[in-house]
């Protein structure tokens, strides 16, 4: 596909502005908008209650859609596939459901400095709790975990390993393959964030042999509201509910409940079933580029880009120094400016990039600097947009009274 192709998808693109902040949310193609519609104009019921028509094809959509989850992540069973609102919700389920009934005193739980703060908050909050303890597990200056040091903060007191696939901030990827054998090694179930990867990596949840995965609709082309949690059979079995409600029990009687069978255990309530028909439209879209063809397009614009930022007098772009390390996200600083001004001056010029902390405080305290700029790509990117990043940037210093 040209860029031509790939930009008449998306309805938002009407050359007025570059969009470099799809780390935050992606941009929707036409299906998926068309998605919600066409769920409300022709399906719209409460879906998993009705017995009539129109409750039974909501219910329908909104099965094929976790069908469509499994197989675009190879679990084995449907499930195994639980529906929530976001990546944040999805941790929070594990942290609430698993760890605080599985965890006690002593027990440790490990965190990757590389966290996006809903993969660090819900296991401090589990950890005060329970009485168990948060261990960090440190990057090296470029942001890159390696397997010893995964090794160097296991013991026997680790219960959970919770690490980023693909950092946020830095674009850095962990080996969790690897970082699954040690954690299984010692006893602990692993939890990877999988926000920032799945939408941009083909992901087997098999193959990788994560116990738990997160991820968001929002970023993955789908609509906001409709995340996933991904959890091994056995131990969603084995966790209490996390919220209570309707559709999620057997039984109810004035003393004794029972509760709905696996994945409607953890779905209370009205569930988001125009939300699902959307994802299941990105999916289908993602399958339709295909996966090996977006991670090669936005490889190749990751490279371009971080050429041209690094040719920029004053700016330094922070983790690794091997562009293939950044999958499409570029963050960095301008020497003497504040990153919130970088972000405005570059808003003017109708270039969108995010600026600030990114919800990962504890990391950027670890790299030393409080607040940065991040350029985040996807695959509907150009090098147009590349270049028109680059030549905003390079106006930076000079509008700020530098006379470079
Ligand atoms: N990061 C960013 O601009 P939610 O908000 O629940 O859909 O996703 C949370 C989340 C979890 N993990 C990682 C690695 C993430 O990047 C995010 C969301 C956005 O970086 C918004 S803060």
């Amino acid at each position: 596909m040209n860029d031509n192709e790939i930009l008449k998808e998306f309805p938002i693109f009407d050359g007025s502005f570059t969009y470099l902040d799809s780390a935050a949310t992606s941009q929707k193609p036409e299906c998926v908008i068309n998605a919600e519609k066409e769920f409300y104009e022709k399906y719209n019921a409460n879906p998993l209650r009705g017995l009539y028509r129109l409750s039974v094809e909501a219910t329908e959509k909104y099965e094929d859609a976790r069908e469509a989850v499994r197989g675009f992540i190879n679990a084995g069973s449907t499930k195994e596939i639980i529906f929530t609102r976001n990546a944040s919700e999805s941790l929070n389920l594990v942290a609430y459901s698993y760890a605080e009934n599985f965890l006690k005193a002593g027990d440790e739980i490990v965190v990757s400095i590389l966290e996006h703060h809903s993969n660090f908050l819900p296991w401090k909050n589990a950890a005060k709790k329970t009485g168990a303890k948060v261990v960090f597990l440190d990057c090296d200056s470029e942001g890159g975990i390696s397997t010893e040091a995964l090794e160097s903060v296991m013991s026997e007191k680790t219960k959970i390993v919770a690490v980023t696939m693909v950092s946020n901030v830095i674009g850095r990827k962990n080996d969790i393959k690897a970082f699954a054998g040690i954690a299984h090694k010692y006893g602990a179930v692993i939890v990877a964030d999988g926000a920032q990867s799945v939408p941009h990596m083909k992901v087997d949840v098999r193959e990788l042999d994560v116990d738990f995965l997160a991820f968001s609709g929002h970023k993955m082309y789908g609509p906001m509201g409709i995340g996933v949690l991904y959890g091994k059979e056995a131990l969603l079995e084995s966790m209490p509910p996390f919220l209570y409600g309707g559709e999620m029990i057997e039984t109810v009687t004035r003393d004794r409940t029972t509760f709905a069978e696996l994945p409607h255990k953890f779905e209370a309530g009205t569930v988001n079933a125009a939300g699902a028909y959307g994802l299941h439209k990105a999916i289908d879209f993602i399958n339709r580029i295909g996966m090996e063809n977006i991670e090669k397009r936005e490889r190749e614009l990751t490279a371009y880009a971080y050429e041209k930022l690094s040719a920029i007098p004053h700016l330094s772009i922070l983790g690794s120094k091997d562009a293939m390390d950044h999958h499409g996200i570029l963050t960095f600083l301008i020497e003497g400016v504040h990153p919130h001004d970088v972000s405005a001056i570059l808003s003017e010029k109708n270039v969108f990039v995010r600026a600030g902390n990114h919800c990962a405080q504890p990391l950027l305290k670890h790299l030393g600097s409080p607040s940065t700029t991040r350029a985040s790509l996807a695959f509907y990117n150009t090098k147009d947009d590349i270049d028109r990043l680059a030549s905003a940037l390079s106006s930076v210093r000079p509008l700020m009274g530098y006379d470079d």
